[in-house]
């Protein structure tokens, strides 16, 4: 059951129903005292930042991370030494992803409107937002591609200054080159050696060395998943990212070895990621999962591939591609990879989905570093409803009104109606004095 799989406990491991490993709980209870859930540790960290401002950033990071801090700031020397650390090469193919990022988001726009008539006139200012933070992981394997799928959007919008938080390493108490030259190239304004829940707070509330932003964007842990609902008021979020997600509607002329392909790259990235093959050739489906099977051991991730095959993965056998599209907008996935004869003719068939891709050379990993939109996509189902990262995510509207006495005359009576049914006499009362006049 599709449409149940994105309201299942799995899917719902960043929010609520979390099932928190032993040894995770065990460093819970020495940190926070025994039984803390990590929510509950989440907002003890949020509150001693609130509170307690830089002083609270030094004390986590040393507690929680392992790292001395002396200054929280990455200065420029330190980024031209990323810069020399990294293949030339490796650089030229962020620069690369980055110039076609800012031309697809380039396309976004929505402009500010005045709509003048013999009432006076109606319309629309569209602003970028001041301030925004991108928080970039750290870990095994950061992902300098996902800090320039959400900051580029933010820089083509405007914003004034934006801001990146990632933890240092703990070997060399500096933040991943690979991290630091790609905010550089995304054009980032100030970057700040910090991680966790800590960071999200510091970006929410401001300390004084890290400002206070108006949205915070970014993927993360439990933990920073974690800090960003509970900010959420205080700032914007884009979403609670969930664990990635892709669904590949194959027909029987699909070829087997890049289906298993496409469905592992996925997988690799996370023991909960969901890999999930809908089609309707049973001989398809029999050779994709060979075909997974021997790919499956020329990967270096292979065990996190492999668990996540097992968890929210599988092949679907369906009676035809109608209802593959139906089990696919039930499901709602993150990515939807359509490995079919002509696949454009299906395109108004999808309702849910962060991001369509279509045919064999149109392929997702394409889209997770190159091929122009935001990789940062909605997961968990909420493609019902949210869009993948976009310009539109970092600026707002306000509302213009500027109407003149005619419009008074014609729409004054009918505003004093709506005030007096709701028992508001001073908004009826603004209304009538006007029009005594
Ligand atoms: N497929 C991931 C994004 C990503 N892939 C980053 C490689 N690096 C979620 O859309
Ligand atoms: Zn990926």
């Amino acid at each position: 059951d599709l449409a149940q799989a994105q309201q299942g406990p799995l899917a719902r491991v960043a929010f609520d129903t979390v099932e928190v490993p032993e040894r995770l709980q065990q460093s819970l209870d020495h940190m926070f005292g025994v039984g803390t859930t990590p929510a509950a540790a989440v907002d003890q960290i949020l509150a001693s930042v609130r509170r307690d401002g830089d002083a609270a950033l030094e004390h986590w990071s040393r507690t929680i991370e392992g790292v001395e801090l002396s200054q929280f700031e990455v200065d420029r020397s330190a980024i031209e030494a990323a810069y020399s650390q990294l293949d030339p090469l490796l650089v030229e193919a962020l620069r690369i992803s980055a110039a076609e990022i800012e031309r697809f988001h380039r396309k976004q726009t929505r402009q500010s409107w005045v709509d003048w008539s013999d009432e006076g006139a109606l319309g629309q200012i569209v602003l970028p937002l001041e301030r925004i933070g991108a928080y970039a992981p750290g870990g095994t394997a950061p992902l300098p591609s996902s800090l320039l799928m959400g900051v580029i959007p933010a820089k083509v919008a405007g914003v004034r200054e934006i801001i990146v938080c990632s933890p240092p390493q703990r070997d060399t108490g500096e933040i991943s080159p690979l991290v630091l030259v790609a905010a550089d190239i995304a054009g980032v304004h100030r970057i700040f050696r910090l991680g966790g829940a800590q960071a999200i707070a510091a970006m929410a509330y401001g300390t004084n060395s890290v400002p206070h932003v108006d949205k915070i964007i970014g993927p993360g842990n439990l933990f920073v998943v974690l800090a960003k609902k509970a900010v959420y008021g205080t700032v914007d979020i884009e979403a609670l990212p969930g664990p990635t997600e892709t669904m590949v509607i194959a027909d029987a002329d699909a070829n087997p070895e890049l289906v298993a392909a496409d469905l592992l790259a996925q997988a690799e990235h996370d023991l909960l990621a969901s890999a999930i093959l809908l089609t309707p050739s049973l001989e398809l489906a029999e050779k994709v999962q060979v075909a997974v099977a021997r790919q499956l051991e020329e990967l270096e991730r292979a065990e996190i591939a492999a668990q996540a095959l097992t968890n929210r993965s599988g092949i679907v056998l369906v009676p035809s591609l109608e209802v593959a599209f139906d089990l696919s907008n039930a499901y709602g996935p993150e990515h939807l990879c359509l490995l079919v004869n002509d696949p454009w003719q299906y395109v108004g068939k999808v309702r849910n989905a962060g991001g369509i891709f279509l045919g064999e050379r149109s392929f997702e990993v394409l889209g997770d570093y190159v091929a122009g939109p935001s990789h940062i996509m909605p997961t968990g189902g909420t493609a019902r409803y949210a869009s993948p990262v976009n310009v539109d995510h970092f600026r707002k509207v306000i509302s213009l009104v500027g109407l003149n006495e005619k419009a008074l005359q014609r729409l004054g009576p009918v505003a004093q109606r709506l005030a007096e049914a709701e028992g508001l006499t001073a908004h009826a009362a603004a209304v009538r004095r006007r029009l005594e006049q």
